[in-house]
């Protein structure tokens, strides 16, 4: 059997802490594998003289390092990375800054970043990539010759069809993509529009079992629903460290129902419309002012892109007018606090929430949802509230499945949660249970590994 070559943006290098599960489910898959790569940027935004590539060996896997200039820095990642492709998979065309100056650094990065590979690679090495900053690497390590087998994993939603074609380069990447053998979803959903995309758009032919052929190659485009390590959050919920948390939280809540949201600080994720809901259950519910809390953690991310900053700004305004029209003498109503925690920090609150309330307006998965279902107490569970429009609601239909935009709908979900008798939180809390138990990160990381191990034996997978 090959080596593992993973391939993201990011690298949770050795020394850096691997804060996600994601990057723990990675590190293992490489381990497990015997020995692997996992190549990438380095974090670093350093002058273009002194641009180079680091390697660190830990056990078996070896990281190999690339740093960015600050015109690559600009061009690709905070660029058409995220100020393009973001916002159109997450269906925000309006938010979409079309540049072509920052679409051609993006295919130069790539193209950059395949050539730095290439030289360490060896032929029967399985190549698994990631993500949307990525799109054309497959592409340009065949056209320096690479044959092997290349896999690619899409962490955010594909758009319906007419959305994605709204991207001026879509026909570049839809040719970029068509280079991997494996190209794989979230979700059934997404799947099907990549699969629809390339048949309107590429005259792709459809064929069983997710293949497709376009481009002159056979692909195979399929869901693999990402997932956590439930056991990991359920220690965590009860480590000293979750306790101590929910005890300080506990202390100021006291008997009130709390309801807890834990995001990036992204347009994705709803938050605003989160907090008009909130604000909602409060002006139509008189008997629950003064008996509930929102507590919102959400940490800034990726501050230099304009429309964090004005998301910032308006979370602000719209937390302090709750709090100004509602809070008492001894009852703020929105605790919102613009920072990160540790994760045993966030199981153990997690916990504590007899709500959890994920309501993006649209997500690829969001394993938050999982996390907080994962941490719950089974005699007494809380109630997950879920968007219709993360992926994690395509399996996860036991929670109270909400419309975001449907600000009147979600108010209403928080108070039959907060009022949820016990014995239905336990039975929806098992079904949710079993799915993110059925559904964990070592399934997914093995599931993509062997498809992509049988296309690369040339059996179908
Ligand atoms: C992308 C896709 C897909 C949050 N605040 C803190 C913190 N977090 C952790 C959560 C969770 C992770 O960050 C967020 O994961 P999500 O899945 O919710 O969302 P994205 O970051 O947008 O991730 C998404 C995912 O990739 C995986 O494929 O599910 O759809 O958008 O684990 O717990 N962690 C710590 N402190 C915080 O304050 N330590």
């Amino acid at each position: 059997m090959g080596r593992l070559v993973v391939v993201s943006n990011r690298v949770a290098a050795p020394g850096e802490t691997r804060a996600g599960g994601l990057a723990v489910a990675l590190a293992e898959a490489l381990a497990e594998r015997g020995s692997g790569v996992w190549f990438g940027w380095s974090g670093d935004v350093v002058p273009r003289e002194v641009r180079g590539v680091r390697l660190i060996a830990e056990g078996t896997t070896e990281f190999v390092l690339s740093d960015l200039t600050e015109a690559e820095h600009e061009g690709y990642y905070l660029g058409f990375a995220n100020r393009a492709l973001w916002p159109v998979f997450h269906y925000r065309v309006d938010l979409g800054r079309f540049d072509e100056g920052e679409f051609d650094c993006y295919a130069a990065v790539n193209r950059r970043l395949a050539r730095a590979l290439l030289p360490i690679l060896r032929r029967d090495d399985l190549i698994w990539v990631h993500d949307y900053h990525l799109l054309l690497f497959g592409q340009e390590l065949r056209n320096d010759g690479w044959q092997g087998a290349l896999g690619f994993f899409l962490h955010i939603p594909f758009p319906a069809p007419e959305v994605f074609a709204a991207l001026p380069q879509h026909q570049r990447l839809a040719r970029g993509l068509a280079e991997f053998d494996l190209v794989g979803f979230q979700t059934e959903r997404d799947a099907a529009n990549f699969r629809r995309y390339m048949a309107d758009s590429h005259g792709a032919e459809l064929l069983a079992d997710g293949r497709l052929r376009a481009f002159g190659r056979t692909i195979v485009a399929r869901a693999f629903p990402i997932g956590i390590d439930p056991d990991e959050f359920g220690r965590l919920a009860e480590s000293d460290e979750g306790r101590d948390a929910a005890a300080r939280v506990a202390r100021i809540t006291g008997d009130r129902a709390l309801v807890i949201g834990v995001d990036r600080m992204d347009y994705s994720k709803g938050l605003p419309e989160r907090v008009h809901a909130f604000g909602r259950l409060l002006d139509d519910n008189e008997d629950l002012r003064g008996r509930v809390n929102l507590l919102q953690i959400a940490p800034p991310s990726r501050e230099s892109v304009d429309a964090y900053r004005d998301l910032r700004e308006e979370l602000d305004r719209l937390a302090g007018r709750v709090n100004g029209d509602y809070s008492d003498l001894d009852w703020t109503p929105i605790r919102y606090l613009a920072r990160s925690y540790s994760r045993g920090v966030l199981a153990g609150l997690y916990r504590l929430a007899r709500v959890g309330l994920v309501t993006p307006l649209r997500d690829g998965m969001n394993l938050v949802a999982k996390e907080y279902v994962a941490a719950q107490n089974p005699d007494d569970p809380g109630v997950l509230i879920l968007s219709e429009f993360a992926g994690a609601a395509e399996r996860m239909g036991a929670a109270l499945l909400v419309n975001p935009h449907d600000v009147g709908a979600t108010s209403e979900a928080i108070r039959r949660a907060i009022e949820m008798p016990r014995e239905e939180r336990q039975e929806r809390w098992q079904a949710l249970d079993r799915e993110v138990r059925e559904h964990d990160v070592t399934r997914w990381r093995r599931d993509f590994l062997s498809a992509l191990d049988a296309l690369a034996a040339g059996a179908a997978p």
